[in-house]
């Protein structure tokens, strides 16, 4: 399974990096306010669809852009074709291809192709975690007097709610923040240690199966309760260490959204 699901992924950044190279014909449209998809997210999301279809035939699919099977295996491969399209389409690098597996109701095995960052990473719970062809270290001890956080708030997140977690963070956590437009690619910097973890409020399935299995194999967990998770929905979640989820979770219980 890992070298098929990594040669689909990898073949998926090279399509997105290709669409990338000619962004200014790029067909766009707006999916919502401050939510744009393209041609180059369902071009993507379709090859992806195609190449999982032929693999794992039994297998369902979810896609953010439509792509929709259902699953006569138990298992369900959740993607997101460009996870930061709105940086994508003005020419920035926070972009990646994700490619998650659901399996007994939690996220089991991962891929994510960040091209512009020159990033792959690939694994899951007990079948290692790599990044670039090398394994994944565990990140060192929490440490709150520096500790930084990357942040995600969907546009859709009421004003007051997003204001609430920023003035959370930094009044009571005490801790920095970042922002870089893109789940995933905060998700990686978890990963790297540009940032000790993650705060999502209305984020989606497909942002995240991709690059959860590949940190819960470094001890890095979230607040997700997975037993309770619509595939659908809108999530709030932080995603850090322990110490990091203890200190972060309070805001997600005081939150409107
Ligand atoms: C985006 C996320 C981003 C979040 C946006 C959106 P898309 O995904 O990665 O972090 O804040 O609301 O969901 O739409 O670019 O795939």
């Amino acid at each position: 399974m890992r070298n098929e699901v990594a040669a689909i992924a990898r073949e998926a950044g090279e399509l997105a990096a290709a669409h990338f190279a000619r962004l200014p014909s790029l067909r766009v449209e707006e999916k919502g306010p401050l939510d744009l998809v393209s041609e180059a997210d369902r071009d993507v999301e379709r090859l992806i669809a195609r190449r999982l279809a032929e693999s794992f035939p039994d297998d369902g699919l979810l896609g953010e852009e439509g792509a929709s099977r259902p699953s006569r295996s138990g298992r369900t491969w959740v993607i997101d074709p460009i996870d930061g399209t709105f940086n994508f389409l003005r020419g920035g690098a926070n972009w990646a291809v994700s490619i998650g597996l659901h399996e007994d109701g939690r996220p089991s095995f991962g891929a994510v192709f960040a091209p512009r960052r020159d990033q792959f990473l690939i694994g899951g719970p007990g079948a290692g975690a790599m990044i670039n062809g090398a394994p994944l270290p565990r990140r060192p001890a929490f440490e709150a007097s520096v500790a930084v956080v990357g942040v995600g708030l969907h546009p859709a997140i009421p004003v007051d709610d997003q204001m609430a977690a920023l003035r959370f963070i930094a009044e009571t956590a005490g801790i920095a923040s970042r922002n870089t437009g893109s789940a995933v690619s905060d998700l990686i910097d978890v990963a790297t240690g540009l940032v000790d973890g993650y705060l999502g409020l209305g984020i989606s399935s497909w942002d995240l199966m991709g690059v959860l299995p590949i940190l819960e194999e470094v001890g890095i967990g979230t607040t997700l309760d997975w037993d309770s998770v619509d595939l659908g929905g809108k999530l709030n979640l932080v995603c850090g260490p322990q110490p990091l989820l203890e200190l972060l979770d309070p805001l997600l219980g005081s939150l409107s959204c």
